[in-house]
């Protein structure tokens, strides 16, 4: 019997369909999947047919966070460096997912724990099945908020909120978490996977270096003063007003038709 790989990936319609697929451990990271994961999204960064990504889970969950009976885990002997475990697998996940110069969308299946629920956090759009829940697991095991948790949670729904997830660890239910601002939609359990490939090409079909830059000013926004800031969105639309699809843009709007954008 050959094992079924820890990551699947499936290209349709400019859309770059990655799944999170050990659902016997709830999807949980190794450093397999981990490695896998980074090669996928490193392909759709480089690919110009994959204009956008969505990014979900295979069974009942979305991912239950670090697989915590990973050897790299055993705290039995010598206290495992965990340090290192950021350092060299979540660190450059959330920063290459940050970095992806296409939107990321994420199809939030199932439960969210520990640095599942970071990581879905860390895509650019986020849409969970009603059932979802988001858990801040860390505190239950003596640890913090990682996979950039600590830092995106304040920002999203304020610090009381962010506090109070973190540190009792509360599992927080799909709707909660939309009307919080902390994801885009929770929508019905049997339609969330069609939503989410619909929007998934919408976007794959839209102006890619636009939509590439509006991510990154609204990433970098939270570092810089407004006049920094204007500054950077002045060199943002002088780079997008140069783009084949600001000129396609334009014209569709004049000719009253919808735009056929090429990404470029
Ligand atoms: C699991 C896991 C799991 C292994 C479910 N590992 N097997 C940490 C350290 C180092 C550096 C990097 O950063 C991190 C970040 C982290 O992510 S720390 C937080 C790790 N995650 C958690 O603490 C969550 C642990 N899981 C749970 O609390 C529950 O499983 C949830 C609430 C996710 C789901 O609960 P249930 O729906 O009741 O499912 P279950 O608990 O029965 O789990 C099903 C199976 O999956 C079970 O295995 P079994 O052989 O008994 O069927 C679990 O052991 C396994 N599993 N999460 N993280």
């Amino acid at each position: 019997m050959t094992e079924s790989p820890s990551v699947l990936s499936e290209f349709k319609d400019g859309v770059q369909t990655i799944t999170l697929n050990r659902p016997d451990r709830l999807n949980a990271f190794n450093e397999d999947m981990h490695l896998a994961l980074r090669g996928h999204l490193a392909a759709a960064a480089k690919s110009v047919e994959t204009r956008a990504v969505l990014l979900t889970g295979a069974g009942r969950a979305f991912c239950a966070g670090q697989d915590l009976a990973d050897e790299q885990m055993d705290a039995a002997d010598a206290p495992p460096d965990l340090g290192y475990t950021l350092e060299t697998f979540y660190n450059p996940l959330i920063r290459q997912i940050r970095a992806l110069e296409k939107p990321v969308i994420c199809a939030v299946n199932g439960v969210a724990a520990g640095a599942g629920a970071n990581i879905a956090l860390a895509c650019d759009i986020v849409l969970a099945a009603q059932s979802a829940k988001f858990i801040q697991a860390f505190s239950k095991i003596g640890l913090i908020p990682d996979a950039g948790g600590s830092w995106l949670l304040p920002r999203l729904i304020g610090e009381a909120r962010a506090k109070a997830l973190a540190l009792t660890a509360e599992p927080l239910q799909a709707q909660s978490a939309a009307d919080w601002g902390l994801i885009w939609k929770a929508l019905p359990d049997d339609s969330l996977m069609e939503e989410a490939q619909t929007l998934a090409k919408q976007l794959a079909g839209g102006a890619t270096t636009g939509l590439a830059l509006t991510k990154q000013l609204m990433q970098e926004a939270a570092g810089q003063s407004l006049d920094e800031h204007l500054d950077r969105e002045r060199d943002a639309q002088q780079q997008a007003g140069r783009t084949n699809d600001y000129r396609e843009g334009v014209a569709a709007f004049m000719e009253k038709r919808p735009a056929r954008f090429s990404g470029t």
